[in-house]
């Protein structure tokens, strides 16, 4: 039997905000505000800071713009978000549809807080999203290997279930929390709509210690008040939504991270800093 979680760290009423500032699927030609340097996502990252957000899901790209799991580049990044900004930091081990297995395994020994971990394979729009089980059982002993926290990226039910087969063959991850990231409205993947969200939620395994949700798209408003509505976290940025309204365009992940503090304070939460996520998600200390 698995023993019950630990009670939260912080009060009821806290906030947990990531932004996911430039995923793999944007060019950086159609959307030029898109943060690609490292220059601009460390920008990006202080003024999401700034506005509210306390954890950073990130992509890198190289010099063309094109996404990379170059691992230089990676420790390059991790170590410049530690300088600039308390947030915690969670390398993205998805990359892109293109990434070989084994380049996403290599993203941790670029020592992040946290990494993102996606309990299976999904249509990904016209491509596949490729996360086989014995892989996701890698990635998972990796990561506790490393005391690297994982965020259980879950894009349908059958990835929920998933989360419960991983935990019954695996035990806990490292710091002993659970933190999961409902990513939906994925062509492929579940609706981003209120009754999938509230299954989905139902399904979450008690071991679950904190969740978010992520509306990709213009699920992105629909997703964000029902997780609020039921006690969950948020996930916003350009990786997930590129308009502000219908025919507006986002001008920054900060405008993004700004909106989502101002509904969580309508819900009358408040938002968590760095330090609070470090808490809340068991990250090792640095
Ligand atoms: N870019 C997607 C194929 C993750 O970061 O772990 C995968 C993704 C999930 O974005
Ligand atoms: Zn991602």
């Amino acid at each position: 039997m698995t023993a019950a979680p630990d009670p939260s760290p912080l009060p009821r009423n806290a906030l947990l905000v990531t932004v996911a500032p430039t995923g793999a699927e944007t060019a950086k030609d159609d959307v030029p505000q898109l943060p690609t340097t490292l220059e601009e996502l460390v920008g990006a990252a202080k003024a999401c800071e700034a506005a509210g957000a306390a954890m950073v899901h990130v992509h890198i790209r190289d010099d063309a713009h094109r996404p990379t799991l170059d691992l230089g580049r990676l420790t390059e990044t991790v170590a410049a978000l530690r300088e600039s900004t308390d947030l915690v930091v969670q390398l993205s081990t998805g990359g892109s549809v293109h990434d070989p297995l084994e380049d996403r395994l290599r993203v941790l020994d670029a020592a992040p807080d946290s990494c993102s971990l996606t309990m299976g394979t999904v249509n990904f729009g016209d491509e596949v999203f490729l996360n086989p089980w014995p892989f996701v059982r890698e990635l998972y002993r990796l990561s506790r290997e490393r005391q690297v926290v994982p965020e259980f990226e879950l894009f349908d039910l059958g990835q929920v279930a998933a989360l419960r087969r991983l935990l019954d063959a695996e035990g806990l991850p490292y710091g002993g929390r659970v933190h999961c990231d409902l990513v939906m409205g994925v062509p492929g993947g579940m609706p981003g709509t209120p009754p999938a969200l509230v299954a989905a939620v139902g399904m979450l395994p008690p071991e679950v210690t904190s969740w978010s949700a992520t509306g990709v798209g213009r699920s992105t408003l629909p997703v964000a008040l029902g997780a609020l509505s039921m006690g969950g976290h948020l996930r916003v940025g350009m990786e997930d939504v590129l308009s502000y309204a219908p025919g507006v365009p986002v001008t920054s992940n900060a405008q993004l991270v700004e909106r989502a503090v101002a509904l969580g304070r309508l819900a009358q939460r408040e938002p968590v800093d760095g330090a609070g996520a470090a808490a809340l998600l068991g990250v090792r200390p640095r």
